[in-house]
C-alpha cells in the first residue's frame, strides 16, 4: 500500500508538469502537447518520488537513469527536469529554439540532466538496455528506466532489444509501454496491429504488469514490485490517455503537434488549476 502523501505530492508535480507544457507550447509556439500529457504521470513518479537521482551531480555514476524513447514528450521530460533544479523553469520557454538546450527532441548533451538522445523511434530500449548491461559489468546498483509509445513498438529494433534483454535477465530494466492507443496518424489498433502488448513482452522473456498509467499509486507499486524482479527486465504497460488532464484534447488527435490559441491556452491552464 501506497503512502497517500508520496501519491499527492507526485500528483501536484505531475499538475506542474501539465501547465508547464502548456505554457512552453502556447508562448514558444510548438512541441507536442498531447503525447506529453499521456506520460506525464510515469514522468512525475519517477523524477518526484522512484528515481535515484540528484541534480547537483547530473553525472553520478550511480544515479538511476531514464531513456525517454517516445522523445517527441520531451516537454514533459524538460518540464520535471526543470522543476527537480537541473536548469532555471524559465529556460523552458525557449523549446526548440534555434541554439536553446531544449531541443524539439532530447539531445543529451545539451540538456543538463538529460541521459539519452532520442526522437528517432524505436532506439530507447536498446539505449537503456545498454546503460542496464553497463552497470552490470561494472558491478554498479543503479536501475534503467524507459518509456516507449505504443505505436513505437511498430519498429522492429524494440523486438530485437526485448529479446536480448529477457536473454540477459536484465532485472534493473524497466519498461513502461505508454499505452494511449494512438499515434501520429490514427490509433495503433487500426494501423499497426500491435495488441495485444503484454504477451509480446512476456513471451520474450519479459516480467509485465498492467496498469492504469495515471494512477500514481499504481504506478509507484509497479515499480516497487520491478524492483523485487531479480531474472528479469520489466514491462509495465501502462493504459492511458493521450491529452489526460485537459478535456478538449482528449479523444482528439491533432493535439499530438499543435499550439493552443489563447482561448484554449485559457482553458489548459483553468482545468489544470494555474493562473492565467
Ligand atoms: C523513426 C521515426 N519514424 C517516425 C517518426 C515520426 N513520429 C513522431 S511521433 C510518431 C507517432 C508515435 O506514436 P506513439 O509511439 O504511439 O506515441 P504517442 O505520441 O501516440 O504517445 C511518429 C510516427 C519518428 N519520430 N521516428
Amino acid at each position: 500500500m501506497i503512502d497517500r502523501e508520496r501519491i499527492l505530492n507526485v500528483e501536484e508535480h505531475a499538475r506542474q508538469i501539465r501547465r508547464d507544457v502548456v505554457e512552453m507550447v502556447y508562448r514558444t509556439g510548438d512541441g507536442h502537447p498531447s503525447p506529453s500529457f499521456s506520460a506525464a504521470d510515469i514522468i512525475a513518479a519517477l523524477y518526484f518520488d522512484l528515481m535515484r537521482i540528484d541534480p547537483a551531480r547530473p553525472a553520478w555514476e550511480e544515479r538511476d537513469r531514464f531513456v525517454l524513447s517516445k522523445g517527441h514528450s520531451c516537454p514533459a521530460l524538460y518540464a520535471a527536469l526543470a522543476r527537480k533544479g537541473y536548469f532555471p523553469p524559465e529556460e523552458l520557454m525557449t523549446l526548440r529554439y534555434i541554439h536553446s538546450r531544449l531541443q524539439g527532441h532530447p539531445y543529451a548533451p545539451k540538456t543538463p540532466g538529460l541521459d539519452a538522445t532520442t526522437g528517432s523511434l524505436g532506439n530507447g530500449v536498446s539505449v537503456g538496455l545498454g546503460m542496464a548491461l553497463a552497470a552490470r559489468i561494472r558491478k554498479l546498483d543503479y536501475r534503467v528506466y524507459a518509456i516507449t509509445g505504443d505505436g513505437e513498438l511498430g519498429e522492429g529494433l524494440i523486438w530485437e532489444a526485448a529479446m536480448c534483454a529477457g536473454h540477459q535477465k536484465a532485472s534493473n530494466l524497466t519498461v513502461f509501454v505508454d499505452n494511449n492507443n494512438y499515434q501520429s496518424g490514427g490509433t495503433v489498433g487500426e494501423i499497426s496491429g500491435v495488441y495485444p502488448i503484454e504477451e509480446k513482452w512476456r513471451d520474450f522473456g519479459w516480467d509485465t504488469q498492467s496498469i492504469d498509467g495515471h494512477d500514481i499509486g499504481q504506478i509507484l507499486e509497479a515499480v516497487e514490485k520491478a524492483r523485487l524482479v531479480k531474472d528479469k527486465p520489466t514491462a509495465i504497460i501502462a493504459k492511458t490517455v493521450k491529452g489526460q488532464g485537459v478535456s478538449f484534447m482528449i479523444g482528439d488527435n491533432t493535439w499530438h503537434k499543435r499550439v493552443y490559441t489563447k482561448a484554449e491556452y485559457e482553458q489548459a491552464m483553468v482545468e489544470l488549476g494555474g493562473t492565467v
